[in-house]
């Protein structure tokens, strides 16, 4: 078996076969794959159960109870949440959302997040950072100076990133203060196995470690499976979904000491969330499509929306960036308020340039004027109808969308909808958190089932989008940017996968491909991992055009002038092989 293919590869990695044709498919049944898909976070894949079984209900019962005793005290404590990309934003979320509660409450916030790449990561996607556990660890340090009673959640859902890997070991050689814990999608050996630079340990040996100080409660390793991404490797899409829910159980479950049975109620409220949100089937897939045409058209998709919804619309537009080689113009989000609402740990950072200029303001001011037909505007919440110039909106000839949230299925839309393509009106019961929850629980309860809906809803619309525009081939994203180790290893899984070539070859070709040239240089070829991201930066089509030098065996310049004639690189590769 190649190095690089499926049987050895983590499951974070590996194809899901349950979305193998969803690159042909229609809106429709895009929509009903990712379904699927997503129902393997409650029901379980292979042999694996899903989140709500006994073994993961322990656990949280366990970690939900060390993060109480920090609550107890918390100007002595500190609950850090940590990560890379993704998990990172969905760190800064998590904090930001029980911070407010614990303030709401007349107590100290004590819950904080780190994000690598700091808060730049939180809106672009700055994933060399993700690769030093050096930075993890001092940045770990200085985020709990002075505290004596520490839970750091270190979230990566491959097991992958170092630079979580140097937070948990830092954890581990300060017991005394740090309970770790390790979130993410899993199973322990599958860990990252490849050696970390300037590093002596890889990220398995930090799982070992981890997994020894379980047995005496000093660290957990919570790692549901939960199955292979809909779009492989993305783990923006299930994986951040499952870290949304374990993130936010653990921490309510703490702040209002539920029971495991309250806990799995919990989990199973997350699940009815999910049913709701496919149900509404048909008006999902019309805005995939619209959103689809717009970016083949060279047009824009804009979410826009208050607090939590506006911030999973700047997320979901951020995370395509890495995913799919998209421009950071094709999709953007803009949240009310911007900056003054974000209680981000760098402040106000919109001088940084136009990517940060983030609120509906900014929106106004810099987008407004330049929207035409081809663009697509989501808003998502009906209360953003009275908060966006909709006149202009209108007269700009843009396609408009809205998603309404309805408590319960017996209300219908009042407000005038009319200039809107599409109305995604997400009907959901909430009664039975009814029964669990005290009312500040419920109202946050309800606002952060919302926030998931929005989630999954614009998971399937970007995702959707980028199918339509031919950037997905079978289930996979070919046209990887290779800008962290664990891409630059996915970028050769992909090249082999399509090519068939040899693990030096695809080796070879992506070097080809990252330095432009038919025969890189003795330093080129010898130069570390990242350096080889470091070049990459900015380069076009990096893994498309290795997997076409190994195909083909045509020069770079050839294969070059091949992708200027056919840019769907899906049709390239079907002229060269029969996938
Ligand atoms: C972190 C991450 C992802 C991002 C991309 C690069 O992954 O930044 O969020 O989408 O895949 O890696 P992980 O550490 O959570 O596995």
């Amino acid at each position: 078996m190649a190095r690089f293919v499926q049987g050895g590869q983590p499951v974070t990695e590996q194809s899901n076969e349950l979305t193998t044709d969803i690159d042909t498919a229609s809106p429709r049944g895009i929509v009903k794959i990712l379904h699927a898909c997503d129902k393997e976070i409650f029901k379980g894949w292979k042999d694996s159960k899903g989140i709500n079984n006994d073994v993961i209900l322990d656990k949280v019962v366990k970690i939900a109870l060390k993060i109480k005793e920090v609550l107890k005290d918390p100007s002595s404590g500190a609950v850090v949440i940590t990560g890379c990309g993704t998990s990172g934003r969905l760190a800064f979320l998590t904090a930001r959302t029980f911070n407010r509660y614990l303030t709401s409450r007349g107590k100290e916030p004590c819950f904080q997040y780190i994000i690598s790449g700091e808060d730049k990561a939180l809106f672009t996607s700055q994933e060399l950072a993700e690769d030093d556990p050096i930075f993890g660890a001092q940045a770990l340090e200085k985020t709990i100076q002075g505290k004596s009673k520490v839970v750091v959640i270190g979230v990566t859902c491959g097991l992958s990133a170092p630079f979580v890997a140097g937070q948990l070991d830092y954890c581990l050689s300060h017991r005394d203060v740090c309970t770790p814990v390790l979130l993410g999608f899993n199973p322990s050996h599958m860990a990252r196995n490849i050696d970390i630079q300037n590093w002596n340990k890889t990220f398995l040996d930090v799982v070992k470690q981890m997994e020894k100080a379980e047995k005496s409660g000093a660290g957990f390793i919570l790692n549901p499976v939960i199955g292979p991404e809909p779009i492989t490797g993305s783990s923006r899409m299930k994986s951040g979904s499952t870290t949304r829910i374990l993130l936010e159980t653990l921490s309510i479950a703490a702040l209002e000491d539920y029971s495991r049975a309250t806990i799995s109620l919990l989990f199973k409220m997350y699940e009815d969330v999910c049913t709701s949100v496919y149900k509404q089937t048909e008006s999902m897939a019309s805005v995939i499509q619209l959103a689809g045409e717009s970016l083949r058209s060279g047009g824009h998709i804009y979410y826009l929306g208050c607090d939590g919804f506006g911030l999973m619309g700047m997320i979901d537009a951020s995370e395509c960036v890495p995913t799919y080689g998209a421009s950071v113009d094709d999709i953007r989000g803009f949240v009310e308020g911007g900056f003054s609402v974000l209680c981000n740990n760098d402040g106000d950072i919109s001088n940084e340039g136009p990517y940060y200029r983030i609120s509906l303001k900014d929106f106004e001011k810099d987008i407004l004027p330049l929207i035409g037909h081809n663009d697509l505007i989501v808003l998502i919440g009906k209360e953003m109808i009275n908060k966006v110039d909709l006149a202009s909106l209108a007269s700009s000839q843009c396609k408009m969308v809205c998603m309404c949230f309805q408590p319960n299925s017996t209300l219908c839309v009042q407000e005038p909808l009319e200039n809107f393509a599409v109305v995604v009106d997400l009907k959901h019961d909430f009664s039975t958190l009814d029964t669990v929850a005290s009312d500040l629980a419920k109202v946050t309860m309800i606002r952060l089932l919302q926030e998931i809906a929005v989630k999954w809803v614009l998971n399937g619309v970007s995702t959707g989008a980028h199918i339509l525009k031919g950037k997905v081939l079978n289930n996979m994203m070919i046209d990887v940017k290779v800008s962290n180790n664990k891409l630059f290893h996915r970028a050769l899984g992909i090249i082999q996968k399509y090519s068939g070539a040899s693990d030096d070859e695809c080796h070879l070709c992506l070097l080809k491909s990252i330095y432009n040239s038919d025969s890189p240089s003795e330093a080129q070829r010898s130069a570390s991992i990242e350096d080889h991201i470091k070049a990459a930066f900015g380069v076009e089509k990096v893994v498309p055009k290795a997997i076409l030098l190994a195909l083909s065996k045509s020069t770079v310049d050839q294969v070059r002038q091949m992708m200027e004639k056919q840019p769907i690189v899906r049709k390239l590769l079907m002229r060269q092989t029969q996938v």
